[in-house]
């Protein structure tokens, strides 16, 4: 690390790390001069209280964040490749330069202004991962205006609750998306989220495929353009508004507190929170995790298949590879489509030196067997990672293994919406430091992790396990939950007074490495989607036959957690279960989203509660677990027997998986 010889004493890795920590607001100020460009220099680290939940970096300082992505990486090297778009078509991958990146943002930026979009104004983003929606990220970040991305597999409803909890007055779209071979339909989600949202006043529309769609006097097209605007290759037709722009967008000046984004991710209330990042912090730390963890060098293809829907996508396909001047793939596709070897395909074809991916996917994969890995050439990687969940030990070693041919650290990588970038991981460290299979093992720079006991005290040796808080604050954390900073004071900063408490339960080996052990609270995490149960238990009481109804996640050999829901049917409700089930799966994919439909229902005349109402999730996961001997203390509950009829119902269901698995 090129600022580290002017840190005192540090001559070593862990020097390095230690210093980080015991003199974080050196670390940072070296690590914040060195590596944006500011407009001007900032004059305070920071100013942070973790007791107030109050996390101020770099005040005083201005910048803006798409030059610091884009602008001073054309001056040096203007031809280099930013963005490989691998379509979903494989094989029609699609280089864009910086200077063609750039170009597209400054277009798309005019014409956001031209359009009445004002710094500090929020554009939500609803498209499929694509040049065009990185160009509208960073054109946000230009003109001073906070992006909202929606992930588009979202459903009108859920899209609808999260542009208007942001007050977008802009949102972007394409016609339809194209995954895995199949179409979906963007726009008209769009149509349908909109009309009931009061804030929006225009949409733009740019075209994915050749298929028309029904516009509005609210809809701005992007079509019949491609030929003309070189950057657009002719593949996401972009704006004949776009024509009429020059290629030169004015960036805003912008405070390093300015926000950058909201992304909205699932807490333990029905309610999706609007995780807000700013400007400076944000930025730095998702380029410092992605240089370092990833070991990303000078002409290094990275290569994260996450979509840009999902703070993975924004930290890890967007901001920290092109603040860092790095080549960074948008994978389009699915891990299947059209086949099994898909992943291995795009990194023979792309050269991908790091590979970034989700467990799931790799469960998944695994099952189809090595030849769809072996039969590609995979010399190129150098780093695998993973992200989103636990990896269990035999993913890890077929991913090291047969993926990485055993020649490739496999990094698991701890983080959240919340912590903006990478907090604990297996790298940066010595060279050939071990890696435990399965553990994210070792804070970053600047991350001071530590466990707490069921009384809130600070757990000191190792062996142990508790609640995973940080007990420092780092320039990447969220600044607040929009239109609530109650609610963030009250989750992150009251459970734990001092401390930034993540939710995550965690175990500390007796060397002091870092496992995570999973949530501490009802949110579950499915395919690497993390999602309330609260939320899935909101829209199934909704059913008219439903009377209540208790969600918690179970263990699912591929998607690490499936839904299990308990549902009480309304008193002489006649509906045979098959109904019911595909009831409940439409409501669940028009309220939410597909990934979020109930795997197993099971019916029951009540719900084991406590004598004040609470329903006893704890003691319907250990019935799912099939751990009877851990129902643990029942005496609070309201009606002992409810327990009973909850454990037959489920040994019916169970066995009448075993006996269809059977057949
Ligand atoms: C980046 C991202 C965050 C939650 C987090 C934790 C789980 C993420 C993990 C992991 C075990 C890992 N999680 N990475 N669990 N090992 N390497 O996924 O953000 O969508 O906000 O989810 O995901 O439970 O609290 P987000």
């Amino acid at each position: 690390m090129p600022e580290a010889p002017a840190f005192e004493g540090v001559r070593s890795r862990s020097e390095l790390r230690d210093f980080s920590v015991s003199d974080s607001e050196r670390f940072w100020a070296a690590v914040g001069n060195q590596r944006l460009s500011w407009i001007s220099p900032f004059h305070t680290v920071q100013d942070c209280d973790l007791t107030q939940g109050r996390i101020k970096w770099f005040e005083g300082g201005k910048l803006n964040v798409s030059v610091n992505c884009l602008d001073r990486h054309v001056h040096t090297s203007p031809d280099r490749v930013a963005l490989i778009w691998e379509r979903d078509e494989q094989g029609s991958e699609v280089k864009y330069t910086y200077r063609e990146l750039l170009e597209m943002t400054c277009r798309l930026g005019n014409v956001l202004r031209r359009r009445g979009v004002k710094r500090g104004d929020c554009v939500t983003i609803y498209m499929p991962t694509c040049p065009l929606a990185v160009a509208a990220m960073l054109a946000c970040a230009r003109i001073g205006a906070a992006h909202n991305v929606v992930f588009a597999g979202f459903s009108a409803d859920a899209l609808a609750e999260r542009i208007r909890d942001a007050e977008s007055n802009t949102v972007i779209t394409v016609n339809q998306g194209v995954r895995g071979g199949k179409f979906t339909e963007l726009k008209k989600t769009v149509d349908e989220a909109v009309q009931s949202c009061p804030s929006v006043q225009q949409v733009l529309v740019a075209m994915r495929t050749d298929t028309p769609v029904v516009m509005t006097a609210r809809d701005v097209a992007m079509e019949e353009v491609s030929e003309i605007i070189e950057v657009n290759k002719g593949l996401i037709k972009g704006l004949p508004e776009m024509l009429k722009e020059d290629v030169v967008c004015e960036p805003a000046v912008m405070n390093s507190e300015d926000v950058l984004f909201l992304l909205y991710t699932s807490g333990s209330t029905g309610k999706p929170k609007g995780i807000v990042h700013t400007q400076a912090g944000y930025l730095l730390y998702a380029a410092l995790t992605h240089r370092y963890v990833f070991s990303y060098h000078d002409g290094d293809v990275f290569g994260c298949v996450a979509d840009i829907g999902w703070i993975t996508g924004h930290s890890y396909t967007v901001y920290g590879p092109l603040a860092n001047g790095g080549t960074t793939v948008l994978f389009e596709s699915t891990p299947i489509y059209p086949d099994p070897g898909r992943y291995w395909n795009t990194v023979e074809r792309l050269k991908i030196n790091q590979f970034y991916g989700a467990p799931t996917a790799i469960r998944l994969l695994l099952k189809y067997g090595d030849h769809w890995v072996t039969k590609y050439d995979r010399s190129t990687l150098k780093t695998l990672g993973s992200v989103g969940e636990p990896i269990n030990t035999e993913a890890w070693e077929w991913y090291h293994r047969v993926v990485g041919d055993g020649r490739c650290p496999v990094v698991d990588t701890w983080w959240q919406t919340e912590t903006g970038g990478i907090c604990i991981a297996p790298r940066p460290s010595e060279p050939d430091a071990e890696i435990v299979p399965g553990m994210a093992m070792r804070p970053f720079f600047g991350i001071k992790p530590v466990l707490m006991d069921t009384e809130g005290k600070v757990l000191t040796s190792n062996n142990t396990s508790g609640a995973l808080c940080m007990a420092q604050p780092w320039p990447g954390m969220a600044r607040t939950i929009r239109n609530n900073h109650q609610r963030f004071i009250e989750t992150y900063y009251q459970p734990y007074p001092g401390y930034f408490f993540t939710g995550d339960g965690a175990y500390r080996s007796a060397q002091g490495y870092y496992q995570i052990t999973g949530r501490l609270d009802d949110v579950i995490n499915v395919s690497g989607h993390r999602i309330g149960t609260a939320e899935i238990e909101d829209v199934v009481n909704q059913c008219s036959a439903v009377a209540e109804s208790a969600v918690i996640g179970f263990s699912h050999d591929i998607k690490g957690e499936g839904v299990y829901a308990f549902v009480v049917l309304k008193k002489n409700i006649d509906i045979k279960e098959d109904d019911l089930s595909r009831q409940l799966n439409k409501m669940v994919s028009k309220k939410i989203a597909k990934y979020a439909c109930p795997d197993v229902i099971q019916l029951a005349n009540r719900l084991p509660k406590t004598r004040s109402g609470k329903i006893m999730r704890r003691v319907l996961r250990k019935v799912v677990e099939r751990d009877l001997d851990g129902l643990g203390d029942l005496s609070t509950l309201d009606d002992p027997t409810a327990v009973q009829e909850i454990v037959e119902g489920h040994n019916c269901l169970y066995w009448g998986y075993l006996h269809s698995d059977l057949n």
